[in-house]
């Protein structure tokens, strides 16, 4: 009876899901929505899912707005089955950018009991604020005779945001991601996006150890370069394998703004995720352990600096006392106004001395 009651129980659950859910999907599908017939009449549609009628000359323009750096736009839509061994349905959907440039597409001849998917994606990077999309389905061949059929079309979108952020690290100088040390995930979209760099900005003080690991998921190759302020390379590492870590390391000589670039260069598709670690060994601080000695000898070296930059001026004010001293001499022998009076006391004294003599 237990054993009974239990597998009513289970099944009273799973009757239970299967309910919901279809409730779930039926809500889920309940908007119904018409495409516009070109670009410029092309109808905005928001994440979620959409019911909508496809021919051959029923072509469906839509718009998606508000996509921001490092969000990833899935668009999935999928045929019911035709039911029919033919005709075969013949759906394409195509991907546009806002310059209504092709950016991927994806066909499929779905026929029989088949049940119909087709999934395009795009990752965009930090080089705009904003992105915009259209999305085209159509049916290729299906003769106008077979009628309309129904699509589900479902708009999805996923934050692939780099350490932590809300953004994509940039894939230019002037787009860097600002970090601080620590152990982020971050993604690249190469084959279904144009997030293909990543390039962080981390302040350094003098003396600082930069250490940074990049673990690749998957079979990926990355590569990693260090520039400083002025945005000339430092040091570069590239994995050595598929699949191997990359470290690098790098001594900053002075307080500064370095960059680190991340590149991805080879791997599977499916390997869009890897791990960064940014370490900082504080070589100012170290420094600062050892300070009290330390600043003292600086002191007194810049002491020492002083006192000899003084010893010099001394010798200097001496040198240029000597040679004052020097023209002091040469002013002496030159003959100057003390001798001269004293030779006049002499001569002087002499007449006196006459003069008396003559009068006795
Ligand atoms: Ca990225
Ligand atoms: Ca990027």
């Amino acid at each position: 009876m237990k054993t009974r009651e239990k597998i009513r129980h289970v099944l009273f659950i799973l009757i239970g899901m299967l309910l919901f859910g279809s409730i779930g999907s039926v809500s889920a599908n309940e908007s119904i929505i018409d495409g516009g017939d070109s670009f410029e009449n092309a109808v905005l549609l928001e994440p979620g899912s959409y019911n909508g009628e496809l021919s051959i000359e029923d072509l469906e323009y839509y718009s998606i707005t508000n996509i921001t750096p490092g969000q990833k736009l899935t668009i999935k839509v999928d045929i019911p089955e035709a039911g029919l061994d033919y005709p075969r349905r013949n759906p394409e959907i195509i991907l546009y950018d806002q310059e209504k440039s092709k950016l991927k597409s994806e066909f499929k001849g779905v026929g029989g009991n088949e049940f119909g998917s087709l999934t395009v994606y795009w990752t965009s990077n930090s080089n705009e604020p904003s992105y915009s999309f259209y999305l085209k389905i159509l049916e290729k061949y299906l003769a106008s005779t077979e009628g309309p059929y129904s699509y589900i079309v479902d708009i999805s979108i996923d934050d692939c945001f780099d350490a932590d952020s809300q953004t994509d690290a940039g894939n230019t100088f002037d787009t860097a991601l600002n970090t601080t040390p620590g152990e982020y995930t971050s993604y690249f979209e190469m084959e279904s996006g144009d997030d293909k760099v990543d390039i962080y900005m981390l302040s350094l003080e003098s003396g600082d150890k930069l250490d940074v690991t990049v673990t690749p998921s998957g079979d990926a190759q990355f590569e990693i370069n260090i520039y400083d302020q002025d945005r000339i390379k430092m040091s570069g590492e590239y994995s050595a394998n598929k699949g191997a870590i990359v470290k690098i390391s790098e001594t900053s000589p002075s307080a500064q703004d370095v960059y680190i670039e991340i590149k991805k260069r080879l791997g599977t598709s499916s390997d869009k995720e890897y791990s960064l670690n940014i370490a900082v060994e504080n070589g100012v601080e170290t420094e600062q352990t050892e300070s009290p000695t330390e600043d003292t000898s600086a002191e007194e070296t810049q002491t020492e600096e002083i006192e000899t930059e003084e010893t010099e001026a001394g010798e200097t004010e001496a040198g240029e006392t000597q040679t004052e001293g020097t023209q002091t001499e040469d002013t002496s022998n030159g003959g100057s106004s003390i001798p001269g009076f004293g030779l006049l006391i002499t001569v002087t004294g002499i007449l006196t001395v006459g003069y008396l003599l003559l009068r006795r």
